[in-house]
Parts: C-alpha cells; structure tokens; sequence
C-alpha cells in the first residue's frame, strides 16, 4: 500500500520556500555552503543552490558528504548498525563559513551526526544549519531540523520513498 505525500509541483513548491528561508535566515547568502549528503540529498544541495541563485543572482558553493547504514557481516558478534563516513567532496574552505547540510528524509538522526562530525573534522564552521526534504520522526539522538519540507508522522515500519528525477527519472515522494 502507498500514498502519495508529494508530488512534482509540491517538491518543487517546498524547495523554493526552504531557499527563501535559507536567505532569509542569513540574512543574504554571505558565506553560505551547501552540503548535501549522498545520494538524493547531494541532488537537493544542487537544487537548492540554483533556487538560491534565481532569487539572489549569486551562486552560493555546493559539496557533498558520502555516509550509509555500516551494516558488519551479520554472523559477526560485534555487528555495528550506525552510518559510516565514506568520503566527502567539499572543495570551498568551510572555516567560518554557514553550513548548511541537506537531505531528503531525516529518521533517527545518526546520519546527521555522522555528517556534523564529517564537517567538524575538516574545519570549525562558523554554524551548521540542517535542511531536510521530509522528516519523519523517530529521532535517537538530540537533533532537529532548520528548515523542513514536509513533516510526516510515520510508524517506524513504514518507509518513505523519495523519487528524484536527477536518480529515478521519476519526481514524487510517497509513504509505503
Ligand atoms: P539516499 O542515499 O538517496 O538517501 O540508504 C540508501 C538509500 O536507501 C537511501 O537513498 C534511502 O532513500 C533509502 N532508504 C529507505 N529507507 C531507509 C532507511 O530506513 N535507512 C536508510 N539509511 N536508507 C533508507
Ligand atoms: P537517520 O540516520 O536519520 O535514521 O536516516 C537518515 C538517512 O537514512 C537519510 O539519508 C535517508 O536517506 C535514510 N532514510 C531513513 N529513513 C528513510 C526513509 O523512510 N526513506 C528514505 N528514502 N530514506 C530514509
Ligand atoms: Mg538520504
């Protein structure tokens, strides 16, 4: 069974609002860095940035952090469930400057912090800010949103399929 949460023009519409809230927050897109996590956030970095420059008329700079669920080998006694750093693609120096990590759907938050401690490493930023497409709830650790598309309340059984055109050819986020 699946519902339909967004469609196109409703991802396009919450896109356009976070943007607006991002410049407006800032106060102007002054030393403004977005960095999308992989897959789909990275996507939604680039979105939000070309959203940003139609209404400002300046690029604000992208980059992009690689973290997925480390699942060990399931026989292994040890067996860790939390969010790896893989890499990240960062090529403006962050130091200072207003971070603003973005991702499509935001759960228990472990991503996130994976990600916080993936940007502290590099430098120390002057703030981190968090924009996410959907948050579901369910957090586990102390961590909240900025900017959100849609909040939708979930049972954790429940999955939130996020379909973007630039991966799925196909533009709708739905609840199954
Ligand atoms: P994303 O990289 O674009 O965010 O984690 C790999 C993919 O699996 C994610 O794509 C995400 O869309 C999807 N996914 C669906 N449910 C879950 C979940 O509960 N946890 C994680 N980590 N990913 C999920
Ligand atoms: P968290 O670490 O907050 O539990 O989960 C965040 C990451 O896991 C996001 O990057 C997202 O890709 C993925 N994720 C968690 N739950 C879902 C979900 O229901 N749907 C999708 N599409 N991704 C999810
Ligand atoms: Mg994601």
């Amino acid at each position: 069974m699946s519902k339909t949460i967004l469609d196109e023009q409703a991802i396009r519409r919450a896109l356009t609002r976070i943007a607006h809230e991002i410049i407006e927050r800032n106060k102007g897109t002054d030393d403004i860095v977005l960095v999308g996590i992989k897959t789909r956030g990275a996507y939604l970095a680039e979105r939000l940035a070309a959203r940003i420059e139609d209404i400002e008329g300046k690029r604000v700079a992208t980059g992009e952090i690689d973290i997925t669920l480390y699942r060990d080998d399931l026989s292994h006694k040890n067996a860790s469930n939390e969010p790896k750093l893989h890499g990240t693609d960062i090529k403006t120096d962050i130091a200072n400057k207003k971070v603003v990590l973005v991702d499509d759907v935001l759960y228990t938050g472990r991503t996130v912090r994976a990600g916080l401690d993936a940007i502290i490493d590099i430098a120390r930023p002057a703030q981190i800010q968090l924009a996410v497409l959907i948050d579901r709830g369910h957090r586990e650790l102390p961590i909240r949103p900025d900017y959100v598309g849609k909040n939708v309340p979930t049972s954790k059984s429940e999955v939130v399929d996020v379909k973007l055109t630039e991966v799925d050819q196909e533009e709708q986020v739905r609840i199954i």
